[in-house]
């Protein structure tokens, strides 16, 4: 019998919903920022499911935590499989850890299955996909691939100037039982189940979405320096204030990369004004560029932009641009997406292509093995929120699916 028969609806549930109370919000969604206690925590729990179902845990000097079934032939590069545990600050149950636990799954289905896999399969979770707490996000699975130096991804420091070296071991010592491994060790294949964080798979009716690739994205760190002056002695004509000079240029790139098409997809999500305060004319303002476009020609042509465009509405105050993240759209392979659809076929799951809007942990693995993604349904196309939602039929398919492909990747 095939491994996705052995996968289980109630035991995926019921670990979901465990994942969901660590960093539980009030309004049913999570906060487990990376490298938070409660991304600690989650991590934690990962193990010890893992040792109680006989997986090997390491850990690698970015934080990506690894859960292994050995297979027959130590020789061949084992296959990887997962996401991410860390959530957006009001983040839903679903996003990242659905893949993992999925991995998860389809991995304890395998074992069930009595079949023993040929190469060995890595369940993993990635460190710090989401970059809310340290940007830019995806750190764990950039450094992985060799996109990103080490050193540098270490330095970058929170908003309250914690770095990414000092958080990475207060976890480490929560885990300090599990053995580090190299960094960017070989891979055969990488798959990653996830939820469609949009409306198509549902709209249509679908239960899987056979991604096809992941559109481009390119994010920049914005600082916009003026001089902090008093609200009623200092003249409009003597300041030089940060936040008249920030609304300025955040006018000017809402123009100039707006699309009748709505293609473009341009986000501003932080916008730190200090030292804000009522009376106090801002001294400097933060704010954050989030660029994505299917057409990596549009998409570089766009962010060319921002740098002129935001000197350009400076007026008397400084500014400066800093490019954090620079990933152009990406083609998963066919072979990969032709396993994925025969494998939804064969288990009469209805399934389409579907490319990714959302940027996943996938689009650097794609650049080191052969890489491939699973969706499955989000209602209402609702995520990054606390009332996201996927229906358990739809995440035991989504499993199901995975188990079946990982067993033929790892055979
Ligand atoms: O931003 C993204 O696309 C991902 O959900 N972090
Ligand atoms: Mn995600
Ligand atoms: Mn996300």
């Amino acid at each position: 019998m095939s491994a996705s028969t052995f996968v289980d609806e109630k035991r995926l549930a019921q670990r979901l919903a465990a994942m969901a109370r660590i960093g539980a919000t009030e309004k049913g969604g999570v906060n487990r920022q990376a490298l938070s206690k409660e991304d600690a925590a989650a991590q934690r729990q990962l193990v010890q499911w893992g040792e109680a179902l006989g997986l090997k845990p390491s850990v690698d000097a970015i934080g990506n935590l690894f859960l292994r079934l050995e297979g027959t032939d130590a020789s061949a590069p084992p296959v990887l499989s997962g996401s991410h545990l860390d959530s957006q600050p009001t983040g839903g149950k679903f996003d990242g850890v659905f893949g993992v636990l999925a991995a998860f799954e389809a991995v304890e289905a395998i074992v069930a299955s009595g079949v023993k896999p040929r190469a060995s399969i890595d369940v993993v979770a990635w460190m710090n996909e989401e970059g809310s707490r340290f940007a830019p996000g995806m750190m764990g699975s950039a450094v992985f691939a060799g996109a990103r130096e080490l050193d540098a991804v270490l330095a970058v420091v929170d908003k309250h100037g914690v770095s990414v070296k000092d958080a990475l071991r207060d976890v480490r010592e929560t885990l300090r039982d599990v053995p580090e491994r190299a960094l960017g060790e070989r891979v055969s294949a990488y798959v990653e189940a996830h939820i469609e964080q949009g409306p198509h798979l549902e709209n249509e009716g679908l239960t899987i979405g056979v991604v096809t690739g992941i559109q481009g994205k390119r994010t920049f760190a914005v600082r916009v320096e003026g001089e902090a002056a008093h609200a009623g002695t200092s003249t409009r004509a003597e300041r030089k204030d940060a936040l008249l000079a920030a609304i300025a240029m955040v006018q000017a790139l809402a123009d100039a990369l707006h699309d009748a098409e709505d293609i473009v997809k341009f986000t501003i999500g932080r916008f730190d004004v200090k030292p804000s305060a009522p009376s106090v004319v801002a001294s400097s303002v933060d704010f954050s560029i989030d660029l994505r476009h299917p057409d990596s020609n549009v998409l570089q042509a766009l962010g060319d932009k921002i740098q002129p465009i935001c000197e350009a509405h400076a007026g008397v105050c400084a500014v400066r641009v800093t490019e954090l993240s620079k990933a152009m759209s990406l083609d998963f392979p066919e072979p990969m997406r032709a396993l994925i659809r025969d494998a939804a076929s064969g288990l009469d799951l209805r399934h389409r292509d579907i490319l990714s809007t959302a940027g996943h942990d996938a689009r650097y693995l794609h650049y080191v093995c052969p890489s491939a993604m699973i969706f499955v349904p989000s209602h209402l196309g609702l995520t990054h929120c606390e009332t996201e939602y996927s229906s358990s039929s739809d995440l035991t398919a989504g499993a199901r699916l995975l188990a079946d492909v990982l067993s033929k990747l790892a055979a």
